[in-house]
């Protein structure tokens, strides 16, 4: 159907497609592409403070980075329009700043306090933020693949123009769950994208011990009559210009696409976890960062193109280390969540109050 992984680019920094022709980056203003700098810088120096934090000790539970994928949520999330909606697995800062949640509301959720966007009941794994059609944040490996599948499916049912772009891992996609949700993706015509973020290692599993076939994941869309397509993750424009087909497809034709978006994590799974002593080497690690860092790659381009300089660059960058300065400060001032509060914001009902919360009958009518 789309292209095989042999088509695909080497990963050699330069793409030999220019998909800045392509018709949704053609136009984009120098602002715009600045934004996407600026975006991306944001996540990473909101990280970088975060992991300050957590080993100082001041942070509970985990503490899954985005830092080394932070072109996938920016170019991809910048693309949603009104009826678009988002949902992603635990690692999912990145994704809640491109939404528009701020440092403050993100940072005071990691350090568990009643300011924060889950009221410090969620922690890391738990980012929401409904009114931004962002819903989470979820900790069960393809746990959202369904309810991505649902939140599109309702989108149809209201006869509304959007799509649920559902963030999903290459380790996720050997769940059942997900198989399912493809069959009735495609079965419904429902307008979800599926987005496989292969960072290439599923806590510390390498896809090559995980996946029996090795060389595409996003082609197992094939079963299920599913368009699907491989994604060069360091080039922002293919991002934007591949991501943007699926969402047309989703909004014009209500069919899903599955998109497979080659990145890569720079730290453990969690910051917790063995990282580059068991499961990689060092300088695997540092290859990639050396040669595929998708931040220095687009302040490159940016370059190339003229409109960034390292005076500008400076600029955005210092910007975002004083608002990641200036979150964990808030974040330390915010009190924590009264012990009284224990049991709300658990259930709908029992806060609403609503019937069925009265009666201690939560799901069922009878
Ligand atoms: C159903 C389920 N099984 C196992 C786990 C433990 N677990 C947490 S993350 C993870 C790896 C997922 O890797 P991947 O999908 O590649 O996402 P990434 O962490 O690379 O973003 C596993 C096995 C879990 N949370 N849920
Ligand atoms: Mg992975």
């Amino acid at each position: 159907m789309s292209v095989t992984r042999a088509e695909k680019p080497k990963k050699t920094g330069r793409n030999p497609v220019d998909y800045a022709k392509a018709p949704i980056n053609a136009d984009l203003t120098k602002e715009q592409k600045l934004g996407f700098l600026a975006d991306m810088l944001r996540i990473r120096r909101f990280e970088q403070a975060s992991l300050k934090l957590y080993q100082q000790g001041k942070m509970g539970g985990f503490l899954h980075l985005y830092i080394g994928q932070e072109s996938v949520a920016v170019g991809t999330l910048a693309l949603m329009g009104d009826h678009d909606h988002a949902i992603t697995a635990y690692r999912d800062h990145g994704h809640a700043l491109v939404v528009g949640m701020s440092m403050n509301e993100c940072m005071a959720e990691l350090l568990g306090k009643a300011t924060g966007c889950s009221k410090g009941k969620g922690g890391s794994m738990h980012f929401f933020a409904p009114d931004k059609n962002f819903w989470g944040g979820h900790g069960i490996v393809a746990g959202q693949t369904p309810l991505g599948l649902g939140i599109a499916y309702a989108l149809k049912y209201k006869d509304l123009k959007g799509c649920c772009l559902t963030y999903i891992g290459d380790g996720a996609v050997n769940q059942g769950v997900y198989h399912e949700s493809l069959n009735l993706a495609s079965l419904w015509d429902i307008p979800v994208v599926y987005i496989i973020e292969n960072n290439q290692y599923s806590m510390g599993t390498s896809l090559a011990r995980s996946s029996a076939i090795k060389s595409c994941l996003a082609e197992r869309a094939e079963g299920y009559k599913i368009d699907w397509d491989i994604v060069n993750g360091e080039d922002l424009y293919e991002v934007r210009a591949k991501t943007w087909d699926a969402i047309e497809r989703a909004h014009e034709k209500c069919r899903p696409t599955v998109l497979e978006i080659d990145t890569y994590r720079y730290y453990g799974h969690s910051v917790a976890d063995a990282n580059a002593k068991k499961y990689r080497k060092p300088e695997e690690i540092e290859f990639y960062k050396q040669n595929h860092d998708p931040i220095t790659l687009w302040e490159n381009r940016l370059k190339e193109e003229g409109i960034l300089d390292e005076a500008e660059l400076k600029k955005v960058d210092e910007a975002a280390k004083k608002e990641a300065a200036a979150a964990v400060q808030f974040a330390e001032d915010s009190p924590f969540p009264e012990p009284e509060d224990i049991f709300s914001d658990i259930y709908y009902e029992v806060d609403m109050g609503t019937e069925s919360g009265q009666t201690g009958r939560h799901f069922f009518n009878d």
